[in-house]
């Protein structure tokens, strides 16, 4: 480190420099990712809340308040409007704090020595690392024919060691929407945990559903659904890092809450820390600046670019894996292999990610993909194809 600092333009070219080898959203490039441009109003909230933290609330009321009004909102658009939970980094931590609950309450109700946890073979590499970290044995369900969690498989799989069944709503290779209201009831007749993975779905499927698209109820509606992922920094539009997770009672925080004696409040749920609540402030900014409506606006237009996708794609001769359910298209050359094809785009520009199962390349329609860049791309893909 040198001994003398620099002065702040001289940081900043530096910093830009750095900044020039970074992919932007905006160049609609950006092919596979779940991310996307932050809305300027979520932009400002965060910044504006930057130095708050969550993890000594007593410090920062006002913020927490915010972290609250953020669950009940999101509750009421999830079918719980009094959900508990808290504003965190992201899906991963969602998930791995809803596992968390699951195996502590179980420690209580019914206790086993070698816990375990069901997962659809779709379910984000998230529960690997909650299951290797948390010491359960992760037992994966097979996926129907539509690349949904099997029933049976999970009736299967079920025995005195489950301490949760995952369901996932929006898939992340392929944005299926798993039989939520048949494992719902299945959790309930054998009374297990049931969580829901809506770290992708769930800022789009409430708003399709309100226009009358047929997808399954997936939330608190069914009475067995114990907690649920949601992931504003996906398609809530918010800056990185802001996942949510949801609880349909306290009981579930409460049987993970540690003590922190030095602090303003007592007791911890979550697993960080010292925590941000600028996450919180621009949550709570998009949600009232966008409303349902905003939110209707944005699934219409993604699903639009999505079918665009979808039906280039099969009228140029490319097979798509399957119909898409939410804004995810999957597909193939039937000439190329997936992998090799992905290479070729990126030659081209484009980024796209290749799925494992089925290997396919992966197309997430994302609000900073509009038609045009579909034009371009199809254009690429054609070439590549013909060549
Ligand atoms: N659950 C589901 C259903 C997900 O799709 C993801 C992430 C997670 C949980 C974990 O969320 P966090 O990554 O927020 O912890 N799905 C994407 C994936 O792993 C995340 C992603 C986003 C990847 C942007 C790449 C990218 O450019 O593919």
């Amino acid at each position: 480190m040198d001994r003398k600092g620099l002065s702040p333009g001289l940081v900043f070219d530096k910093l830009k420099k750095f900044q020039e080898n970074d992919m932007d959203y905006k160049s609609g490039r950006i092919l596979g990712s779940m991310c996307t441009c932050a809305h300027p109003v979520a932009k400002k909230a965060y910044c504006d809340f930057l130095e708050s933290n969550l993890g000594d609330p007593g410090l920062f009321k006002g913020t927490k308040a915010l972290e609250d009004e953020v669950i009940s909102l999101l509750g009421s658009f999830l079918g719980c409007k009094s959900a508990y939970g808290h504003v965190i980094t992201g899906g991963t931590e969602g998930n791995l704090m809803a596992i968390r609950a699951a195996r502590n309450m179980a420690r209580i109700n019914s206790p086993t020595s070698s816990p375990e946890i069901i997962v659809p073979k779709s379910a984000h590499f998230s529960f690997k690392k909650a299951a290797d970290i948390l010491g359960l044995k992760l037992m994966e369900a097979e996926l129907d024919e539509n690349y949904k969690i099997d029933l049976d498989s999970v009736q299967e799989l079920i025995s005195s060691r489950t301490v949760a069944v995952v369901g996932v709503a929006g898939t992340t290779e392929l944005g299926k929407v798993d039989p939520i209201g048949e494992l719902s009831r299945i959790c309930n007749e054998k009374n297990i945990y049931l969580h829901v993975d809506a770290a992708f779905g769930g800022f789009i499927i409430p708003f399709l559903k309100e226009m009358g698209f047929k997808i399954p109820e997936f939330n608190f509606k069914l009475s067995g659904v114990s907690s649920i992922t949601v992931d504003p920094h996906k398609l809530g539009l918010t800056p990185i890092p802001t996942g949510c997770i949801l609880f349909r009672e306290k009981k579930f925080l409460d049987v993970m809450s540690i003590e922190t004696p030095y602090l303003t409040e007592k007791q911890q749920s979550t697993i960080v820390g010292t925590r941000t609540g600028a996450s919180a402030a621009a949550t709570w900014a998009i949600l009232k600046y966008m409303g349902k409506e905003g939110y209707m606006k944005i699934a219409s237009s993604t699903m639009e670019v999505t079918n665009f996708l979808a039906r280039e794609l099969t009228s140029s001769g490319f097979e798509l894996v399957s119909e898409p359910e939410l804004n995810i298209v999957a597909f193939n050359s039937g000439k190329i292999p997936a992998k090799e094809l992905s290479t070729k785009l990126k030659q081209k520009g484009w980024v796209v990610s290749v799925s494992a199962c089925p290997p396919a390349i992966r197309i997430v329609l994302m609000p900073h993909i509009r038609k045009e860049h579909i034009v371009e791309f199809m254009d690429d893909l054609k070439s590549i194809q013909k060549s």
